[in-house]
């Protein structure tokens, strides 16, 4: 069993990738499980096994306890941590060839609280992160790197490898694209010009083995590649049994 960790800054398209590579796995004959661990979502554009919504709902807890969106959040993150056996037993129990997991669109209280990480070491079989990057983000090359750093933070939280993608990637328009293309040769503005030459050699050295993946998934499209980088992530022969 693969267990694949959507994850990402607020809209980049974790809920809707979990739903078309989902699909995607499933007419590839897969058995796929879906798990919605965002507990602000309205609308979820799959049907989860697990549904954290279950315990904690975001929208309750600012009605039940008069709180605005970001102290129910914060709240709601206790709560999924206070009852992690609750939400770590139904996933448990599922047995699918791939579990996705959407995770909260504030990444930040999945991966920067205890949520994540112990869910990354609990669970069984071959876990994974997709780190999501928007192009909307990525208009100058520092704007990449700090995206990249995000990348190797949240494999460095985790501690599971973590695949990077550019999703929307129908999105990108010519300035992303150059950013993409001329990260490594462009030259690094501003006053933190010196700093962020010092971080991306770091980048490069840590990313020497890693590529940055295209997805659309809207369109569908990147889906191969990704699902060839899942397999690459395990193993170097790339077999995926
Ligand atoms: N053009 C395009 N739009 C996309 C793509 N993926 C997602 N979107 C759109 O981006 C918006 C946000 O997508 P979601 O899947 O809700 O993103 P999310 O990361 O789950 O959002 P939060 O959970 O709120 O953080 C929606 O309008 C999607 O239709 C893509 O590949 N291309
Ligand atoms: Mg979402």
């Amino acid at each position: 069993m693969v267990t694949l960790l959507i994850i990402g800054p607020a809209g980049s398209g974790k809920s809707t990738l979990t739903k078309s590579f989902g699909e995607w796995l499933e007419d590839e004959g897969m058995r796929v499980d879906y798990v919605n661990l965002d507990p602000g979502a309205e609308i979820l554009p799959f049907k989860p096994s697990f549904d954290v919504r279950g315990i904690v709902k975001v929208e309750d807890l600012m009605h039940r306890e008069g709180l605005g969106p970001n102290g129910a959040l914060i709240r709601a993150a206790e709560i999924m941590e206070k009852r992690f056996q609750e939400v770590l037993e139904p996933i448990s129990a599922l047995s699918p060839d791939y579990l996705l997991v959407d995770t909260p669109g504030q990444m930040e209280i999945f991966l920067f609280r205890t949520l994540g990480p112990r869910l990354a070491s609990s669970l069984r079989g071959r876990v994974v992160s997709v780190f999501l990057i928007d192009p909307a983000l990525m208009r100058k090359p520092n704007d990449f790197m700090v995206l990249k750093m995000l990348g190797l933070v949240v494999e460095l939280r985790l501690g599971v490898p973590s695949i990077e993608v550019v999703n929307k990637c129908d999105l990108m328009n010519d300035s992303s694209q150059r950013v993409l293309e001329d990260f490594t040769k462009m030259d690094l503005e501003g006053l933190s010009g010196s700093l962020a030459e010092e971080l991306r050699g770091v980048i490069d050295k840590l990313e020497k083995k890693k590529r940055t993946l295209m997805v659309s998934a809207t369109k569908g499209t990147g889906f191969l590649d990704l699902y060839k980088a899942i397999g690459e992530a395990f193993c170097a022969c790339g077999d995926m049994t």
